[in-house]
């Protein structure tokens, strides 16, 4: 492992970014009360040895986003509730107290639309006006879509990546090592959040799929989750952006360079195609079809998806859902799998998205690339080819990283941007998928070493949104929920003291 300390073959450049915005990210983070307090950079850090303080400064983070019965994304950047983001938070949760993770996931999918739709962010109605834009005043007109639920609270009619049903399996499975009392709750808990899985996978296989092909379509980047990946440029490229006015850019406010965040050319484009979805019958899912100069077929939402389903067959036995359900989930399954499988590039080594409009695969390389390692039940050949693409110099084999963590874009490909956003930086919670993906396929030493490095950095740069994949540097918010929530579900197997996490 070559993360920290290693003198790495990055570039040795001057931060662009110093000395803005107030902040320093690039310092080293001192955890309160951790053994490692006074180390530097050049000395390694135990991530297992430090396992309790870290656990302690992570479940801090949470505690500090906690909102009652949901977590800010992160404490200034993002002060709604962000739907992925819940999910991993509540993966984070389920290690400190089963309810409060369940409750996240409930809070949630209270504001599920009538036809399934999980909203990409419930807006909390209690942030100041000018904390976040597109805010809930922008999104007010969703509301009045037959389909939206009742307001306030809005909700915006995107959707994001379903983590969901894996998160509460993963909360079922800690309150089984949390006495019986806790497992009683988990089991009610499944029970009533299980028709909400099933109708939200329902909306994604139907509404977000109507050609029937396994994929799931997206209609805006923030949809993806990935929002500025080059994944979107040329289909961005393409689009003929009418007039959006001004509107301010908050989000500049709360990082050390707008380097970080996607360009005004993007918002540009993004508020754009906010307008054109408003203007579809407010926001009517066949109109967007028809008529949406956007539409994706997302090859990580997908994986995603299939790997979801695979949680929700679990539950779905584990609350005693009919047969039917069963065959129904199974068959979305298979749908799934075979669609990532007419996605592959053998040429890349990576499954690519396909732009519906251009009629034409993506061929940008990202980690969206490993999809198919995420939805699993794969051929030996065709993991040996991810894997392949995985440690090669295309990604964590690229001799300028500080530590064999995917960049979230190949620094290879032409739109790779070491500092922005999900352009370049490595993701913790990307690194949880993978990690995650890679345990299911049986890769468990690859996967042990990409825990340890994943959690060596939170270790040393703290709870970043993302990094800087040469120089490690913590990049857009600190005190990120989700980035402290995968670090606890990381430590869990370690020598983490509930008892201690919890005060
Ligand atoms: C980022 O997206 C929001 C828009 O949804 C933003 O940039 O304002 C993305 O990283 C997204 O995946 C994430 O869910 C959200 C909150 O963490 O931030």
């Amino acid at each position: 492992m070559k993360y920290p300390g290693s003198s790495g073959g990055g570039p040795k450049t001057d931060d662009p970014d110093s000395g803005k915005g107030g902040r320093s990210h690039g310092d080293e983070r001192s955890l309160v009360g951790s053994p490692r307090a006074n180390k530097t950079t050049s000395q390694r850090h135990d991530p297992i040895e430090e396992a309790p303080a870290l656990g302690r400064e992570a479940a801090r983070v949470l505690r500090l986003n906690d909102m009652g019965g949901w977590t800010k994304a992160a404490p200034e950047l993002y002060p709604h509730q962000w739907s992925w983001d819940s999910a991993f938070i509540a993966i984070g949760l389920a290690h400190l107290d089963t309810r409060r993770a369940a409750r996240e996931l409930e809070t949630l999918f209270a504001h599920q639309w009538r036809t399934g739709k999980v909203s990409h962010i419930v807006f909390n109605p209690d942030a100041p006006p000018e904390s976040y834009f597109p805010g809930p005043d922008h999104w007010s007109c969703a509301a009045s879509s037959p389909d939206a639920p009742p307001a306030p609270p809005y909700t915006s009619c995107l959707s994001q990546p379903p983590v969901h049903a894996i998160a509460a399996l993963r909360i079922w499975e800690a309150a089984r090592f949390a006495g019986e009392e806790e497992v009683s709750c988990a089991r009610a808990f499944l029970g009533r959040i299980y028709p909400g899985l099933l109708s939200w996978h329902r909306y994604l296989m139907t509404y977000r799929d109507p050609e029937g092909s396994g994929l799931v379509t997206i209609y805006h980047p923030w949809g993806s989750g990935t929002d500025n990946s080059p994944r979107w440029d040329a289909p961005l490229e393409a689009l003929a952006v009418g007039e959006v006015g001004p509107y301010p850019r908050y989000d500049l406010r709360h990082v050390g360079s707008p380097s970080q965040r996607p360009t005004n050319a993007e918002y540009d484009r993004y508020l754009w195609l906010v307008d054109l979805i408003k203007r579809a019958h407010r926001c009517d899912e066949a109109t967007i079809y028809e008529s949406h100069p956007f539409l994706i077929k997302d090859v990580l939402t997908s994986a995603i998806l299939v790997a979801a389903n695979e949680a929700l067959t679990e539950i779905s036995s584990l609350v005693g859902a009919p047969e039917d359900d069963r065959v129904l989930i199974s068959g979305w399954m298979a749908r799934g799998r075979r669609g990532l499988e007419g996605c592959w590039d053998r040429e890349l080594g990576l499954c690519l998205d396909y732009d519906l409009r251009a009629e034409e695969p993506i061929r940008v390389r990202t980690v969206a690339g490993f999809a198919p390692l995420i939805a699993g039940c794969l051929s030996r050949a065709r993991l040996d080819a991810l894997l392949r693409t995985l440690d090669s110099p295309e990604f964590c084999g690229h001799r300028g990283l500080r530590g064999p963590l995917p960049p979230s874009t190949s620094p290879e490909d032409l739109g790779f941007r070491p500092r922005s956003y999900w352009r370049g930086p490595t993701w913790p919670v990307v690194n949880w998928l993978l990690w995650w993906s890679l345990v299911r396929a049986g890769e468990v030493g690859r996967a042990e070493r990409l825990r340890r490095t994943a959690l060596e950095q939170l270790a040393v740069r703290g709870f970043g949104e993302y990094f800087d994949p040469f120089t490690g540097q913590l990049l857009g918010s600190d005190a990120q929920s989700w980035t402290a929530a995968v670090a606890l579900d990381w430590l869990a197997g370690e020598t983490l003291p509930k008892a201690g996490l919890a005060s």
